[in-house]
């Protein structure tokens, strides 16, 4: 008998992960942590996905000083088991904005919330460091 139960639910197992392996995903950026900015006092934040910038929705940047600041980004429909590499820009008045660096976030199943530092782009800056806390869930 213990045989059987064991069995079905080895079944029920690879059912259920059949069922739910090419279900979409999306993930929400919760905060973005700076430890360290860029600029003296202030940077003026933006993130991209893509090409295309996802936060702030309603300005060009934010600014963000040393601590916490909420973002609440959601990016919705992934594909599960890709890579995402999230851009956070600095933007300048009178000089082209800077990439300072990426943020890799792996797409796998529900989870988190996740905390994943920002890898600097040397070639911009040698100072800012910067973390995000972003959770993942099925659509
Ligand atoms: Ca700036």
């Amino acid at each position: 008998m213990r045989f059987f139960n064991t069995f079905n639910a080895q079944i029920l197992e690879q059912f259920l992960e059949l069922m739910t392996s090419d279900r979409k995903l999306f993930i929400k950026i919760l905060n973005l942590n700076c430890y360290i900015t860029d600029e003296l006092g202030f940077d003026e934040l933006y993130l991209v996905l893509h090409g295309e910038k996802i936060w702030p929705e309603d300005h060009l940047y934010l600014s963000v000083k040393k601590g916490r600041t909420t973002v609440n980004a959601e990016i919705r429909n992934l594909e599960p088991n890709i890579h995402l590499e999230l851009e956070l820009w600095d933007y300048d008045y009178f000089s082209p904005n800077d990439l300072l660096g990426i943020f890799p976030i792996f797409i796998d199943e529900p989870g988190g919330p996740y905390t994943t530092d920002m890898i600097p782009n040397s070639e911009k800056t040698d100072k800012a460091k910067y973390s995000i806390m972003w959770e993942i869930d099925y659509e």
